[in-house]
């Protein structure tokens, strides 16, 4: 029995070693093994961009997003300043596509 004191993080362990513990048990007793299913999560993206086009793919206009975080997301996910290749920065400011703030 645990003390109503014991800290969540407590209640949430002693309740996870109860399953196991009743797992184990059932094991011993001749029940099949229990299947365990692992699921990975996809691994991101090295720039974490997520947005619809490609960075290093075909060249995208400013008119291509419908707004300005799309737009600046795409354009630091392929390079940012230092590149530029889809020339959304052309004042060199860091900012792309002004026209859509
Ligand atoms: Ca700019």
């Amino acid at each position: 029995m645990l003390s109503p004191h014991a800290p969540n993080n407590f209640k949430k362990y002693a309740d996870y070693f109860g399953k196991i513990r009743r797992i184990v048990s059932a094991v011993a007793a001749g029940a099949p093994t229990p299947t365990v299913v692992i699921v990975v999560a996809p691994s991101p993206s090295t720039s974490g961009y997520t947005g619809p086009y490609d960075p290093s793919g075909p060249d995208r206009d400013c008119g291509d997003f419908s707004n300005w975080s799309d737009a600046q997301a795409f354009y630091e996910a392929a390079g940012g300043p230092a590149s530029d290749r889809h020339d959304l920065d052309r004042d060199r400011d860091g900012i792309a596509c002004e026209t859509l703030r």
